[in-house]
């Protein structure tokens, strides 16, 4: 088996030499570290030296020091399960590609000495509405079509309003939401806002009828 390894892999370095154009860029591998000893610790630190509990999918270099010959560095979880050995030390490096799912490291000697660390998608930015009202006499929140939102999914949102009147106010209410700009104010004001299933309305209170009302239902499930 062993011995056909070059001529498999041969066709795809050629490809990938060949093709240039065809090949998407690499992404840069995230550098990661773990130690495991002299005592009984052990641990993965990204860059900043900050101890790894939650990473996003994709490709990682990780060095490990294994400083200790009774102890192992054991990494395990989707597609991994690298170790070193428990009675080698010195510097190892792995070129990993993490998942979605939960990862754990440990020594094989001392099951005791452990950590894990979460792979997980981030989640998307929150998607904006822009609310405006004014300078004139109107009131209204779009979607990024730029369409009046009369229906949404239930989630967080980033509403940006542009109140650009000393004579009105945007004043947004529903469900667990109560958010409004003063009557005197006028400029910008930015809300994250976590808009849950219900109905939702913006007025001025200045002028309570310059109203207009939409809902939020439950989001589609993936
Ligand atoms: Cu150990």
């Amino acid at each position: 088996m062993r011995k056909l390894r070059p001529f498999i892999v041969m066709p795809f370095v050629l490809a990938a030499v060949l093709l240039p154009g065809s090949a998407h860029p690499a992404a840069r591998a995230t550098a990661l570290s773990g130690t495991v000893g002299p005592g009984f610790t052990i641990a993965l630190r990204n860059a900043n030296g900050i101890k790894v509990t939650q990473l996003d999918p994709g490709a990682y270099t990780i060095t490990i020091d294994d400083m200790a010959d009774i102890h192992n560095f054991h990494l395990k979880g989707p597609g991994v399960d690298e170790r070193t050995s428990v009675e080698g030390t010195g510097k190892t490096t792995w070129n990993v590609t993490f998942v979605d799912g939960l990862y754990t490291y440990h020594c094989d000697a001392h099951p005791s000495i452990k950590g894990s660390f979460r792979v997980v998608n981030a989640p998307p930015p929150p998607a904006r509405l822009n609310g405006r009202v004014g300078p004139k006499r109107t009131i209204s929140l779009r979607n990024a079509s730029r369409a009046l939102v009369k229906v949404i999914p239930a989630g967080t949102y980033r509403v940006v309003v542009k109140d650009m009147t000393k004579a009105d106010n945007f004043h947004l209410k529903g469900a667990s939401v109560n958010k409004r700009t003063g009557v005197r104010f006028k400029g910008t004001k930015t809300w994250t806002l976590n808009l849950g299933e219900g109905s939702y309305s913006y007025r001025s209170d200045a002028h309570p009828k310059r109203r207009r009302s939409f809902k939020v239902i439950k989001p589609p499930t993936p």
